[in-house]
């Protein structure tokens, strides 16, 4: 076989992984009260006027990037838990349309999920992993932390909000994809991180998606984080998440040049048209 016949573009692996947010008529949502507390609304508004979305890693060595203008030209901007944009607009930009947020973030008092200004105003996609093979009902009883509360009180305050559930299902199969694409060498049964998570929830309605210093950079500083002081680099290579392993994958997703990966620190992946995949 030739080289072409065998290969299968990871981004339509990644696609198939079908990563979504829950909604109403998802059994057994459909039959709970609870399950009335999940948006109507669609994941984005006007999705057919999506061209360009921005995925703003967290990573610290986006401290000194000035990327802020170029992530707010976008029309989808994603982010990440608590990171912040106010006084570090020069190098991740003001505009945020998503933040994917873990469940320690809707659950620790620290982050006041339900009421903090950060999550408010924008879209929210929160994430538990529950058991590997738990059903969705085990999932209400044995999530990892207890988004359930914080995302009730969350909704009931701000009923017209866009704040969903991440199908933890859909998280598990993105793990699935992971381990296929790393073939024999085994990763570990943690879930991905919410970097790749959100990139796989993004691409399906994104034409074009740069994922800025997810891939690190040249800049690379051994931070941590943008916005704090830690020193830590396994933030960046993983010690929980699969984190090298959905790294690599992503930079065999990337379409740019080596100048925009390493220099500029900004990959971009394109969705894979239908017919490919
Ligand atoms: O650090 P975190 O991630 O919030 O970062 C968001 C995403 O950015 C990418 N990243 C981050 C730092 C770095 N140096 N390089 C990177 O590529 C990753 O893709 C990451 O997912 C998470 O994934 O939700 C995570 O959340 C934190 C933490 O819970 C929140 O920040 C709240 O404090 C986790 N840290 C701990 O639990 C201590 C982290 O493991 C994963």
């Amino acid at each position: 076989d030739s080289f072409e016949e065998q290969y299968y573009p990871s981004t339509c692996l990644v696609m198939e992984a079908g990563v979504r947010v829950l909604r109403r008529k998802d059994a057994p949502f459909d039959k709970m009260p609870f399950g009335r507390l999940f948006p109507r609304q669609k994941l984005f508004r006007n999705i057919k006027n999506i061209k360009t979305c921005a995925i703003v890693s967290s990573a610290g060595s986006l401290a000194g990037s000035k990327l802020g203008r170029f992530i707010d030209t976008h029309d989808i901007v994603m982010r990440f838990n608590h990171a912040p944009t106010q006084g570090h607009e020069v190098d991740v930009g003001s505009k945020t349309t998503i933040r994917v947020v873990n469940s320690q973030v809707v659950t620790k008092p620290e982050f006041d999920f339900a009421h903090a200004p950060i999550f408010r105003n924008v879209t929210i996609a929160a994430w538990d992993p529950g058991k590997y093979n738990g059903t969705l009902e085990d999932w209400l009883t044995s999530s990892d932390y207890d988004l359930f509360t914080n995302y009730e009180i969350y909704r009931r305050r701000h009923p017209k909000s866009r704040a969903f559930l991440i199908d933890p299902h859909s998280v598990w199969r993105l793990w699935q994809t992971l381990q296929m694409f790393a073939g024999n060498r085994s990763i570990r049964r943690n879930p991905p991180s919410s970097g790749f998570i959100g990139l796989a929830l993004l691409l399906p309605h994104c034409p074009q998606v740069d994922f800025v210093e997810y891939i690190p950079s040249t800049r690379l500083n051994g931070r941590c984080h943008y916005y704090s002081k830690e020193m830590n680099a396994a933030c960046t290579f993983g010690s929980w998440h699969p984190l090298a392993a959905e790294k690599l994958m992503t930079l065999d997703m990337n379409t740019a040049d080596d100048m925009s990966v390493f220099q500029f620190g900004i990959l971009r992946i394109r969705r894979p048209d239908k017919l490919l995949c």
